[in-house]
């Protein structure tokens, strides 16, 4: 399975192609636009949310609601897109409108505009921009549809803003999706949600952004999807550069992650014994990946995500035309961003492990691919 993405922030649309969908998969419109609303949620967001209403429309690939096997087109309308159609329409734009000269450090303007010898950032921040997670979050939600047909589900909840960590509990990824308000901070319990909001509060009255890291859970993955046989057929890898593909994650990791680095190898490693004649653990620091290979215990990833660039009290830069120094050019923006990410990061790890899943049945359709699915070694060890 592949996902393309087109669109800029605030041209016509955002689009997505999805390739390799079997046929036969029921998909409900009304999930997927349930999902981009999570992403749009959020305490900490910018005024842009409250002009969109993210919702998904079907141009290719679906018939009566279930895809043919064909690519699976869809698009979501940048309703901002009017209030910037002199500045961003596709044939016809004042280019001299809305220039951003004076690069934010941590965004994409400089290196991007450096790499395509543009004098207006605009060009690179308007695909760079964030936004285009919402194409990102709707290919997730066909991709969890696909993973629900083999019981397989994903979640995702934010175990630390600016600093203050939650409360350190594990949990399955249904109990996270039963619980997807999540308090508007992608916390599970009020405490944390306090404690997270007040991080929140005191950056936004400081004109400040601020990131955290993000906790998300695939349960009812059986053991052998992935591969330990070459690099880039290990699951891992694809996790890895699933969630390392995000806009401003800068580390991810699987298990215990950074974790592992003051531990012995008789205190970091998740033994086996023998429950009801069945090999068992009781532990899953491994977050469930040994070898890039799937174990069969949940998978586990962290992704950690810095603070938005757009810093409202601006940071020191250069103006990338006449050469000045300056302060970062202050564009609306979040101040916060960790509960949409929640559903973002979710999304990319239910779309890459749909890929892999596929990878290890095939299948044209879905009837064949849940056969092979639940006729897999890793159900009856
Ligand atoms: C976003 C839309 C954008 C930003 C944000 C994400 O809207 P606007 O630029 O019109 O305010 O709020 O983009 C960024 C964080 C970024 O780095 O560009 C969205 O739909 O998620």
């Amino acid at each position: 399975m592949r996902l393309l993405t087109a669109g800029e922030s605030h041209g016509p649309a955002l689009t997505g192609i999805i390739e390799g969908l079997p046929a036969g998969l029921r998909i409900d419109a009304g999930r997927i636009d349930a999902a981009l609303k999570r992403r749009q949620a959020g305490f900490g967001r910018g005024g842009r949310m409250r002009i969109e209403s993210d919702t998904v429309r079907f141009t290719a690939g679906l018939r009566d609601g279930v895809t043919l096997g064909s690519p699976l087109c869809f698009y979501i309308d940048n309703k901002d897109h009017a209030a910037w159609a002199s500045v961003m329409g596709p044939t016809e734009a004042d280019t001299g409108q809305r220039r951003l000269t004076a690069v934010r450090p941590g965004h994409a303007d400089f290196a991007g505009s450096v790499k395509y010898g543009f004098s207006d950032a605009r060009n690179v921040l308007e695909r760079a921009s964030a936004r285009e997670t919402a194409v990102r979050v709707a290919a997730g939600a066909v991709a969890a549809a696909l993973l629900a047909e083999l019981s397989v589900e994903v979640g995702a909840h934010i175990v630390n803003t600016g600093g203050v960590a939650a409360s350190d509990k594990r949990y399955s990824a249904a109990e996270l999706n039963q619980n997807d308000t999540k308090f508007d901070v992608g916390a599970m319990t009020e405490t944390d949600a306090a404690a997270f909001k007040a991080v929140i509060q005191r950056a936004m009255d400081e004109k400040d952004t601020v990131g955290g890291i993000a906790e998300v859970v695939v349960s009812g993955l059986p053991a052998g999807i992935g591969s330990y046989v070459h690099y880039d057929r290990k699951l891992s890898t694809a996790l890895f550069a699933a969630l390392g593909s995000v806009q401003s994650v800068k580390c991810v990791e699987i298990g215990l992650g950074k974790a592992y680095a003051p531990l012995f190898g008789s205190e970091a490693h998740d033994e086996l014994f023998i429950e009801g004649g069945r090999p068992v653990r009781r532990t899953n620091r491994a977050g469930g990946v040994e070898g890039g290979v799937s174990n069969g215990a949940d998978i586990v990833l962290r992704a950690t995500l810095k603070p938005i660039p757009t810093v409202m009290k601006g940071l020191k830069t250069v103006d990338i035309n006449t050469k000045q120094p300056c302060l970062s050019a202050p564009e609306r923006s979040d101040c916060c961003a960790l509960f949409a990410a929640a559903e973002v990061l979710k999304s990319v790890t239910a779309f890459a492990v749909a890929h892999e899943a596929l990878l290890v049945t095939g299948g044209d359709t879905m009837d064949t691919v849940r056969q092979r699915f639940f006729s897999l070694p890793g159900f009856s060890v």
